[in-house]
């Protein structure tokens, strides 16, 4: 009985809309959902909210990334303060500011914190690491060191992800700076560049653009760093094109990253591996995308196109490109079909928010011994542009993802970082402050319900030896789920 419950709850799981206008914080919202979970919002105001982690005592820690200012925020009341204000940061209306943020694995001990942004060195961008110390008595975080500096940054596809692995690793996630389209499109693409010897020992970081970084947590290059074309340096993985999630699951380094017009991919990040962008994206099956050099075409800035594969262009097939190193994603969202028309006239000029991929911009792992029996094992991937969740369930190893994907919570804002709660039973969730998106009714805005704000979708559902009913007329009943630790 309960089976069947879980099956058809999971049908409808993505009727839920944050209904009411949010002015204020932590204020209670009327949704419509299959499954018992209650929508709050817990705080607003949020100048470009970027990372979001658990910090001591139970505090959320957030980046603002146009903010440039990390704060401390209690989940229970939204009450807020400021930790940091990072004055040289360089911010920009995309993928400029403050990033990712993590606490070092013996924080508790040393305090230790790190975090990075993008910064001005004269006239030229450049994107760091920097490590700050924790003042608890004065709920302030000082004595900025850098780490790792003059890593090349831009207005597109900055990557800025930061975790810590079990390794005692530091791991970043830099994007490539959507060299190769748009704006950028007459810029080479140096995803699949791999830095010199000479680089190296110049600390000349220039070719670790599309990259998944591992460094020590003094910013030096660890000894089992992989050797790629006979050099060792900070790259981990390589191929990347905008990877804005990473999380160390089951000893596994996941990650996603946002594909053109079509194929955003969930990978298992292996060292040394190469993800293939801008060869190949998603799987090498020739499918609704070929790589064009738009580098290499005369008179580049002349010539109309883009994303789109204008047939006078030479392009090259990804099944031409034979990569031993190449590893395949887990999972997409989504592969099209070839001959797949990316203009719909529906979305007009807004026409990529009709297209199949949803802008992942973070991931979270629901644990295999969590509350909620349905979404045990499972990856959550949050989406920018579809205002939405996509849980993946996981293999028994923890390795592929296994059966449908399923879409939860869709409203209209663009869901920046999902994080759950160390209890299993809240999904915490930070909007982006601007930006396009669609809304409830599937449809290009440019208007979030929610900007700027810290959003909570609680589970509500009766919870008995660490299993949980989705029956809502129970969920007044009081939970017996014990706390899961914080670690
Ligand atoms: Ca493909």
């Amino acid at each position: 009985m309960l089976r069947k419950k879980i099956i058809a709850f999971s049908l409808f799981a993505a009727l839920l809309f944050l209904a009411l206008p949010m002015s204020s914080s932590a204020q209670d919202v009327a949704i419509q959902t299959a499954e018992p979970f209650a929508a709050k919002v817990v705080l607003t105001g949020l100048e470009s909210p970027w990372s979001m982690i658990w910090g001591p005592g139970g505090k959320l820690w957030i980046t603002e990334r146009q903010g440039k200012r990390v704060v401390q925020v209690d989940p229970a009341d939204g009450k807020k303060s400021v930790l940091l204000e990072v004055a040289d940061a360089k911010i920009g209306p995309q993928h400029e500011g403050l990033l990712g943020l993590a606490l070092a694995p013996d924080f508790d001990k040393s305090g230790l914190v790190y975090l990075n942004y993008t910064y001005l060195d004269g006239e030229k961008e450049l994107h760091k690491v920097v490590r700050y110390k924790y003042d608890s008595a004065a709920g302030k975080l000082g004595e900025p060191s850098d780490i790792l500096t003059g890593i090349p940054a831009g207005s597109d596809h900055q990557g800025g992800r930061l975790v810590f692995g079990p390794d005692g690793m530091l791991y970043l996630s830099k994007g490539e700076l959507g060299h190769n389209q748009g704006a950028n499109r007459c810029l080479k693409n140096e995803a699949q560049r791999l830095p010199t010897e000479a680089e190296v020992k110049a600390s000349d970081r220039s070719a670790y653009v599309g990259k998944i970084l591992r460094m020590k947590p003094d910013g030096s290059i660890p000894d089992d760093n992989p050797v790629l074309n006979g050099v060792k340096s900070h790259v981990f993985t390589y191929g990347h094109r905008n990877p804005q999630g990473l999380k160390w699951i089951n000893g596994q380094l996941f990650g996603v990253e946002q594909g053109p017009s079509t194929d955003d991919e969930l990978n298992l990040l292996v060292s040394g591996g190469n993800y293939g962008w801008p060869l190949i994206a998603g799987y090498p099956d020739d499918q609704a995308y070929a790589f064009i050099d738009w580098s290499a075409v005369a008179d580049c800035s002349k010539v109309p196109g883009d994303a789109y594969l204008p047939p006078d262009q030479p392009s090259v097939k990804e099944t031409s490109w034979d990569r031993k190193d190449f590893k395949e994603p887990v999972r997409t969202f989504f592969t099209m079909p070839s001959g797949y028309s990316f203009a719909d006239p529906k979305f007009g000029a807004l026409a990529y928010l009709g297209w199949a991929t949803i802008a992942p911009s973070s991931l979270d792992y629901y644990p295999a011994d969590g509350p909620i029996e349905a979404w045990r094992n499972s990856i959550i991937i949050s989406s920018l542009k579809n205002g939405a969740l996509y849980r993946v369930p996981l293999s028994g190893d923890v390795k592929q993802a296994q059966g449908d994907v399923v879409k939860y919570f869709h409203t209209a804002n663009r869901y920046r970082q999902v994080l759950v709660s160390p209890d299993g039973r809240s999904i915490y969730v930070i909007t982006d402050s601007t930006g396009n998106l669609l809304d409830e009714n599937g449809l290009p805005t440019q208007t979030s319900r929610n900007p700027g704000s810290l959003l909570v979708f609680e589970y509500k559902g009766w919870c008995f030896s660490n299993s949980c009913d989705f029956s809502a007329s129970r969920a007044a009943k009081a939970s017996v789920v014990p706390g899961r630790p914080t670690s």
